[in-house]
Formats: structure tokens, sequence, C-alpha cells
């Protein structure tokens, strides 16, 4: 019998405050309802799920390096880092599994320095704006590609 494949979520600074400060940006979800959401859309999808939140860029960067051959896609929401670090890019930039990138707001819409991401052209995808929902479409996302994989295997 073969092993389940894994998707991972990597969450980056300050994702842990979802839903306990600035409901009326980030909405009234938890970081933990996030990761119920994400177990559901793994199970449906058959994946088995490895599901991380760091305020800290290098175990960011460690946990890119750890998961890259286990993983049949990463989702990464590295929250301000997405606007500042070169090593989390560096680090996904070396990831063959499909990597998906997402943030909870519409990151155009809002401060200018939240426009340009160092990681959306090392990224297979980019979601923005669909609140945690996001994470819900990413999933499924991996689980197409990894079903398309397998089938061409
Ligand atoms: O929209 C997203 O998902 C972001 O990645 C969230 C980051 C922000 O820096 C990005 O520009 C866009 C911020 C995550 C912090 O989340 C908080 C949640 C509740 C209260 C305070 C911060």
């Amino acid at each position: 019998m073969t092993a389940p494949q894994r998707v991972a979520v990597l969450n980056g600074p300050n994702l842990n405050l979802l839903g306990e400060r600035q409901p009326e940006i980030y909405g009234h979800e938890t970081l933990d309802d996030v990761r119920a959401l994400c177990q559901r859309s793994a199970d449906a999808a058959g994946l088995e799920l490895d599901f991380r939140q760091t305020n800290h860029e290098g175990e960011l960067v460690d946990a890119i390096q750890q998961l890259r051959h286990s993983t049949v896609g990463l989702v990464v929401n590295a929250a301000a880092y997405t606007h500042t670090s070169v090593a989390i890019r560096d680090a996904l930039a070396v990831v063959t599994a499909p990597v998906i990138e997402v943030h909870i707001t519409n990151v155009h819409r809002r401060e200018s320095f939240r426009h340009h991401s160092y990681l959306s052209d090392v990224a297979d995808a980019v979601i923005v704006g669909c609140g945690v929902q996001g994470y819900e479409l990413a999933i499924a996302r991996i689980a197409h590609l990894a079903a398309d994989a397998a089938r061409s295997a």
C-alpha cells in the first residue's frame, strides 16, 4: 500500500492572532478555524495535512526546505514576509512541487507596500482576497495537480 500524499500549509507572522484582532480586515475565523477548514479540504481530497504557523522567518525557510521532498504541494501565506523576504523566495524557488501563495485580504486594495510580493513569481498560483476560503481553493488546486501528476507518471 502506498503512503498517503501530504499537502503542507505554512503561515507566517501574526497569523496566530486571526480572529482576535482586526476582524474588519481579516474576518472572525481563528487560525484553529483555518486549520479545521484545511483539514476538511485535505480529507476530501484524500491528502494528509501538515499545518504550521511561525512568527520567525528562518523557521519558515527551514520548514520549506524540510517539506520540499515530502509534499505534493505547499500553500504559503508568508504574511508580512511576503513583502520583504528574499530568503523565503529563494527557499520556495527550489521546491519542485506546486507552490500556491495565499493572502486572506486583497493585498492590491491595501497599502502600496503590500502590492509587491517577493514570492509571486516563484509560486505556481496566487490567491488573494478570498478570505480564508483561499486556503480551501489552494488545497483543491494542489489535489487536482497531484492527481494529474499521478495519472501521467
Ligand atoms: O492578507 C493576508 O493574508 C496577509 O498575508 C496578512 C498579513 C499581511 O502582512 C499581508 O500583507 C497580507 C498580516 C497577517 C497578520 O494577521 C493579523 C491577524 C489579526 C490581527 C493582526 C494581524
